[in-house]
């Protein structure tokens, strides 16, 4: 009896290792033979798996968009983490006679960030590109990411907050596909 016992606690622990991780093997542990409802069990292991986004889009600054004196680190630390393959979308307004210009740059290091040192960082997007829909800029690379506004020479990343690093993070395996 024990010995049986013991059998069918390994073809079942062996059976649930094979089918999945968490959500069914309790439910069909607990469901077998009654009305246990399979269709509700393949779409619990499968459909959302598939329907996950694998990609997330972000609006730097959300409704404030980007423009001087948002703190902008304040604003990554809430909206984050951010995983490879986001889009952040830097929207401003290309400038006129009352308003100023932004622009994104990045810093190829933390202590060119931290003194917004310009002359380490490379332009992503100039001053007319933020309009419409926004500039689009996709993670694709494994590395921080330290964007800035190049405007002012360095005063709306020092001045004006116009600054936030990213760490992007990878994505964990799915293993349904
Ligand atoms: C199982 O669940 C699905 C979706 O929730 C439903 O359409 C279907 O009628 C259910 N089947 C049974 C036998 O209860
Ligand atoms: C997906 O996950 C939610 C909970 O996160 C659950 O309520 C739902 O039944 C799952 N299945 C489908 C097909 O959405
Ligand atoms: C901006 O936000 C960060 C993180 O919340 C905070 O540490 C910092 O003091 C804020 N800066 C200003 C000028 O409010
Ligand atoms: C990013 O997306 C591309 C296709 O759009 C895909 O081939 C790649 O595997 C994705 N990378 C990650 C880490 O999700
Ligand atoms: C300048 O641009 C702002 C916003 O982009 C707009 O509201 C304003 O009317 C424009 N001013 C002029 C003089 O074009
Ligand atoms: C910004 O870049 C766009 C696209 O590369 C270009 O058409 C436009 O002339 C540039 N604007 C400025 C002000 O440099
Ligand atoms: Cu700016």
């Amino acid at each position: 009896m024990a010995a049986k016992l013991a059998a069918l606690l390994v073809l079942i622990v062996t059976y649930s290792s094979i089918f999945g991780v968490s959500m069914g093997n309790k439910d069909w542990f607990w469901n077998w033979g009654s009305n246990f409802n399979y269709t509700d069990w393949w779409n619990c292991h499968h459909l959302n798996k598939t329907t996950q986004p694998q990609s997330n889009t972000f609006v730097v600054g959300d409704s404030q968009n980007w423009h001087f004196g948002f703190n902008y680190t304040d604003w990554a630390i809430k909206n984050g983490p951010f995983y490879l393959n986001d889009t952040l979308v830097f929207k401003y307004d290309a400038p006129n006679v009352t308003t100023f210009a932004h622009s994104v740059y990045m810093f190829s290091d933390l202590r060119s960030f931290s003194k917004c040192d310009l002359k380490r960082a490379k332009m992503v997007a100039n001053s007319t590109q933020g309009g419409g829909e926004g500039f689009r800029f996709v993670i694709k690379n494994w590395k921080p990411h330290y964007f800035a506004c190049g405007e002012k020479n360095g005063f709306h990343c020092n001045n004006g907050l116009m600054k936030f690093a990213v760490f992007p993070m990878i994505r964990p395996f799915s293993p349904w596909p």
